[in-house]
């Protein structure tokens, strides 16, 4: 099979890059952590001493697999004892460990005096939100070779960006709509997955291998894989922006919705469970009235509030001046 093309990132100077609004596609950016203290000071040695018996999860990928892993947990100084006295292992010839998706904002929140967030990436829905449904979405990686994540796209329609402070990561992306067409099992360095589904697909596969100093945007929904071709320091982060807010909304409360189902699946079975009772013993709930209508309206109330997002978005393309209504009429006259 011919190797799989690939189309490099676009690439902007940190001048460049004002507002993510002008962006719409997955984006290098230079020179974004200059300013970042987190340059020189996180090194192994400072992590060792300054958060050594931090407790971090860590993926174990067992000899000869690149991306299957089971998860586990060590302390960081116990981690790094491996990652500085292993050689690489790219033939995936012994168990590998990466160290990734650490919440270190939760565990050491003292590192986020040690960088700040770039003010292109600094408007996140999710501050918006009461703070009890907020959740953790800033993770640093300490990169393995061999140790690959594989294809993906973030949850809930966040954005991310990921900056690489020292050693080197590889992606490949696509967009939403190619990402959407491929299989259980294919991958964005897979001949396979090219010549049976992105290439009939006319899909552009990007690729790009970030260094220190790089900043990669990549926008809501793009599906992208990761290897890392060396040892690697890399900051990220997931953030909701507004033009996703809505996606957003309605994947996060899908997510949240879970349990409560179960509640109202229980709430039902028991109305049912009276209503098919032959005789009527004990009075219930249900027998008083005023308790009825409560519950009716309660139901009501909830029931309104999606039924008027249905209705804004029926008539969201009616009323804009651009919107199916007032495009040209094709036969006038
Ligand atoms: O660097 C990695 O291994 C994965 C990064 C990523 O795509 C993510 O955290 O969602
Ligand atoms: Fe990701």
């Amino acid at each position: 099979m011919a190797p799989i093309p690939v189309t490099p990132l676009r690439t902007l100077d940190a001048q460049a890059a004002a507002d993510l609004g002008d962006i719409d596609g997955p984006v290098v950016i230079r020179g974004l952590h200059a300013p970042w203290r987190a340059r020189g000071l996180w090194t192994t040695e400072f992590f060792r001493r300054e958060y050594g018996p931090t407790p971090v999860p860590v993926r174990n990928y067992p000899a000869g697999s690149e991306y299957d892993y089971t998860l586990a947990h060590t302390t960081l100084g116990d981690f790094l004892d491996y990652w500085e006295n292993t050689p690489a292992d790219t033939a995936l010839v012994r168990d590998r460990q990466y160290l990734a998706e650490w919440n270190f904002v939760r565990d050491c929140p003292g590192l986020l005096d040690d960088f700040d967030i770039p003010e292109i990436f600094s408007e996140d829905c999710i501050e918006r939100l009461p703070e009890q449904v907020r959740f953790g979405r800033m993770w640093l990686f300490f990169g393995e070779p061999g140790c690959s994540t594989g294809l993906h796209r973030d949850t809930f329609s966040t954005s991310a960006w990921l900056a690489v402070l020292s050693g080197s990561k590889t992606l490949r992306l696509v967009t939403p709509e190619a990402g959407g067409k491929l299989r259980p099992g294919d991958g964005l360095w897979s001949a396979a997955s090219y010549d049976e589904v992105l290439r009939p697909a006319g899909a552009v596969v990007h690729e790009v291998t970030l260094r220190a100093g790089d900043t990669l945007y990549i926008p809501g929904d793009w599906y992208h894989e990761v290897r890392n071709p060396e040892r690697n320091l890399m900051l990220t982060a997931n953030f909701v922006e507004e033009r996703r807010l809505l996606s957003f909304l309605s994947q996060f409360e899908t997510r949240l919705i879970e349990p409560i189902s179960v509640l109202r699946r229980a709430r039902n079975a028991q109305v049912r469970t009276w209503a098919e009772r032959e005789e009527k013993t004990p009075p219930t709930e249900l027998d008083d009235e005023a308790f009825r209508a409560r519950e009716a309206a309660w139901v009501r109330g909830m029931t309104a509030e999606l039924e008027e997002y249905g209705r804004a978005l029926a008539r969201w393309g009616a009323e804009r001046p651009d919107g199916p209504e007032h495009e040209a009429p094709s036969d006038a006259g």
